[in-house]
């Protein structure tokens, strides 16, 4: 295949630096965390030092189908403007129907219990967000400035049943229909900070920011989990578009598809300790895919990032659309 960069306006990374171990599941002489569990000992999550900020309570969800969407949304409103919304460690907050929260400033989220989306297919695939790059659909979509997630808690995309409505299809196939959510996605965010928290069961990929600036997460988890054979798909860990400052540091990721994957037109990237098992990477992905735009990946800094069964090479500039002229 015939790919044309010089269309493509292509800066590869200013700094690269990167420390590979490439190998089967524990290399000889690896002395890097082995489970999520080590993981968690060698970065313990400490919580930022207590702070004056109005504290925020919603009502928990009592069942797995307990919607308290229109809570939380109340409550993200509450906290706006110098507050902090509170969901405490073993409560499960259940989201049943998209939500718009783009008119954040100044808002932090303290996530040690659960948010847990609904798994009814048919309500997500006719309720959604639509970003055109790649048919992408989301369950809610975040932004504004200055916002902070963190905690020890969890976001859980209730992969399962996507995993199971999804098998034998392919996101590719531009016959297909099954259109499936990203679990965190974020447009038009300034100064957006995640922290601690663990990502799991996303239905396809986990994080998606667009035109954003200044975007970091540290310490967190990503994991995708089935429980039978039908193993999730496309559950990429992070990817961008129009982002100026994504930084990730010390981070656990197991799933399957890319690890990292900075798409068309991110810049001043920062990737530090993160430990990607079974993923297809960091992959520079899908520059290019549309005929007549140019795109770029500027300014990327890799460093200390440990692939345990990778399926391909630790650095790819993968998926290098052939420009249509
Ligand atoms: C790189 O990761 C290894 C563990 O895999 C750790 O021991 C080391 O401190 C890290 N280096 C830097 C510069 O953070
Ligand atoms: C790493 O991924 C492989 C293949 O997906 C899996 O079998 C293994 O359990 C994972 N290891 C850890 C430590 O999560
Ligand atoms: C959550 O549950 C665990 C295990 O039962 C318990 O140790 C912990 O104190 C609980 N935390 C809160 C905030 O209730
Ligand atoms: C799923 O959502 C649809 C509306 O989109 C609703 O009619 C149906 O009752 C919901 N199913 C469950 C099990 O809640
Ligand atoms: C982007 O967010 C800023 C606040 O951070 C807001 O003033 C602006 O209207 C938003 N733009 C769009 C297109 O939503
Ligand atoms: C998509 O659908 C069209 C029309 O039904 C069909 O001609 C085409 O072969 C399909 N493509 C794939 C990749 O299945
Ligand atoms: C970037 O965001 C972090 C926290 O989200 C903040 O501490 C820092 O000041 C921001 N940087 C700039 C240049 O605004
Ligand atoms: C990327 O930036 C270039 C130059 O600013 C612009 O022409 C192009 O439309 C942008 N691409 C996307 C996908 O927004
Ligand atoms: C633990 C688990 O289920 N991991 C799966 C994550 O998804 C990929 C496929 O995308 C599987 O290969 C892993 O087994």
């Amino acid at each position: 295949m015939l790919f044309k960069f010089s269309t493509l306006n292509f800066v590869a990374s200013a700094v690269l630096a990167v420390l590979p171990i490439v190998a089967s599941e524990f290399p000889h002489g690896y002395q890097g965390p082995k489970s999520v569990g080590q993981f968690r000992n060698w970065h313990p999550y400490n919580y930022p030092a207590p702070n004056f900020r109005k504290k925020v309570y919603i009502r928990a969800s009592k069942s797995e189908t307990d919607d308290i969407s229109a809570d939380f949304y109340a409550g993200l409103k509450e906290a706006n403007h110098g507050g902090t919304l509170v969901l405490p460690a073993n409560k499960t907050f259940v989201i049943g129907k998209k939500l718009d929260l783009t008119f954040l400033d100044d808002v932090e989220v303290q996530l040690d219990g659960k948010i847990l989306f609904t798994n009814n297919i048919t309500y997500w695939q006719n309720n959604y967000f639509y970003h055109p790059f790649q048919k992408s659909i989301t369950f809610w979509k975040w932004g504004g400035k200055d916002i902070k997630i963190f905690g020890r808690g969890t976001l859980d995309g209730n992969g399962q049943a996507w995993y199971d409505g999804f098998a034998g299809l392919e996101v590719l196939d531009p016959n297909n229909t099954y259109y499936r959510p990203i679990l965190f996605y974020a447009e038009n965010a300034t100064n957006l900070y995640i922290e601690g928290i663990r990502f799991q069961g996303s239905p396809i990929w986990t994080n998606f920011i667009v035109t954003s600036k200044n975007v970091t997460y540290d310490n967190v988890i990503i994991e995708n989990l089935s429980t039978n054979q039908n193993l999730p798909k496309n559950t990429d860990g992070w990817d961008s578009y129009n982002v100026d400052g994504l930084t990730v540091t010390n981070a656990w990721i197991n799933i399957g598809d890319d690890c990292f994957s900075p798409k068309p037109n991110t810049s001043n990237i920062f990737v530090q300790n993160m430990y990607c098992n079974g993923t297809h990477g960091v992959s520079m992905g899908s520059i290019g895919q549309y005929p007549g735009v140019k795109d770029y990946i500027e300014n990327a800094y890799i460093q200390n990032v440990t692939m345990l069964n990778g399926q391909v090479s630790i650095l790819s500039f993968t998926k290098l659309f052939p420009a249509a002229t």
